[in-house]
């Protein structure tokens, strides 16, 4: 892949530091050195010097790098100048390498340009924006997994996998007239239940990347008063949500930032769910519904005193089959000391008022979320996430089809679309669209 353009873009973030870093990419980089600091600097070693603009003054001294392509971040010929963090010695400086016969780069450019030069896989350079956009030594250091390539590995196994039972397919086509020998069938059955069983895992680990990415969406439900408001408050350790003892208080959905030992949650507090004629109230109902929808897991709060009634029964069997859920007694002060004797983990007293089991709370949200904070986590977006899962429903078809004796071109057929899904996540095989919307979310100068 040949970039004609030459890009150019300051790296440091606006305002004034301590230092200010230009950076070049393409093939007139030569011709930028030798305009603007008399000569090309020696790879990789560090020169002192002027840097003049075109009428032959100087603009500061500083610090410049040149690193020869294609063994450089983009592939490219890269020269970066250290400047003193002036925005106006920044700018001069960049006025300077724009006359020079350089564009400016747009957001992401520069890693756009590696990955299309092979120097990173897509994965690697989606890391690239999440490791400086990390919100916490967790997702920052599962960034740092992904941009080695941990993620890139594991689809290339799986991609390995899937690539073998393609062969064997294809060779059972070739010979197999008709029915697929039992023994060959067998075997079949057996590689795609194996790889079925990889890349669940693979889910599992990448759901725990987006989550840490994005923050998995916790939503607070059940029915009004149960306190749901005093639960946000109490998790938060905030008086964020309105608490009072008038049924139907809150109506608008309110989400609180949590961390859990690192792991980035949205608390969301939602309006109490009942039959309801009040206008508003029932807009609260439906936003509350809509959040549940959107829900990594739910706490179904239950107002002990009371029990569990039919009304709670009602919402939880409306609850999404796929969404975790977390059942929540609260007021636990109001009982008698008495002893959880249920054996469903995912069942918890809590008093909101008093903090009495909010810890145990906080461990089974880490269990049911599966994050074990340690290190087999990589940062992981959506879009892998639905290209994983894409992949997993064609394999699927495919076992079908071939348990099923149904064709064995519609099974290669299957197995082709799962390739696809898996080559979308590395980027060896993308669309503009796609690379566009992905670099567009970097900052300008990486
Ligand atoms: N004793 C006791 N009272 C509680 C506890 N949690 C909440 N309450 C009380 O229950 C009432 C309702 O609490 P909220 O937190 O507003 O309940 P909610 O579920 O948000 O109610 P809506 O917003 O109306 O759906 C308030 O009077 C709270 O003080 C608890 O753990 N123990
Ligand atoms: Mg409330």
């Amino acid at each position: 892949m040949i970039n004609r353009d030459t890009i150019v873009a300051i790296a440091t973030p606006p305002g004034r530091g301590g230092v200010g870093i230009i950076r070049v990419s393409g093939p007139h980089v030569g011709h930028v050195a030798i305009t603007v600091l008399g000569k090309l600097p020696t790879p990789r070693m560090a020169l002192l010097s002027h840097f003049w603009d075109l009428q032959g003054e100087t603009i500061d001294i500083g610090l410049s790098l040149f690193f020869p392509g294609p063994n450089s971040y983009t592939g490219e010929d890269v020269l970066e100048f250290q400047t003193h963090g002036s925005p106006i010695i920044l700018d001069q400086l960049l006025k300077s390498v724009l006359d020079c016969g350089c564009r400016l780069a747009r957001p992401g450019e520069f890693t756009e340009r590696a990955f299309l030069n092979s120097r990173l896989d897509l994965t690697q350079a989606e890391a690239v924006a999440d490791l400086i956009d990390a919100g916490s030594v967790a997702a920052a250091k599962s960034a740092l997994r992904s941009l080695t390539g941990a993620f890139a590995e594991r689809i290339e196994q799986l991609l390995e996998q899937l690539i073998g039972i393609r062969t064997h397919l294809e060779a059972s086509m070739d010979f197999a007239d008709e029915a697929l020998e039992l023994s060959s069938q067998a075997q079949l059955i057996r590689q795609f239940a194996t790889l079925r069983e990889h890349i669940d895992l693979t889910v599992q680990r990448a759901q725990q990347g987006v989550q840490l990415k994005e923050g998995a969406r916790l939503v607070i439900a059940g029915q009004p008063n149960a306190g749901k408001s005093s639960l946000l408050n109490c998790l938060t350790d905030s008086q964020t949500a309105i608490v009072t003892d008038v049924a139907g208080t809150t109506r608008d959905i309110l989400s609180q930032p949590l961390s859990l030992d690192g792991l980035p949650l949205h608390l969301i507090d939602t309006a109490g769910l009942r039959e309801s004629t009040d206008p508003v109230e029932s807009e609260g109902i439906r936003r509350a519904w809509q959040a549940i929808a959107q829900a990594d897991a739910v706490l179904l709060v239950i107002d002990l005193t009371k029990g569990e009634q039919s009304e709670d029964q009602k919402i939880r069997s409306r609850l999404p089959t796929d969404v975790p859920v977390i059942t929540v007694m609260n007021k636990c002060d109001q009982i008698s000391p008495q002893k959880n004797t249920s054996t469903d983990p995912y069942l918890v007293y809590v008093s909101a008022l008093t903090g009495e089991g909010i810890d145990t709370l906080r461990t089974r949200l880490k269990d049911l979320l599966h994050y074990s904070g340690e290190d087999a986590v990589f940062i992981a977006r959506r879009r892998h996430l639905d290209a994983l899962k894409r992949a997993a429903h064609h394999v699927e078809k495919a076992q079908q089809l071939t348990q099923d004796n149904a064709g064995l071109e519609l099974a290669a057929e299957e197995c082709r679309q799962a390739q696809l899904a898996f080559d979308e996540i590395t980027g060896r095989f993308t669309t503009e669209d796609l690379l566009g919307r992905i670099f567009s979310d970097f900052c300008i100068g990486k």
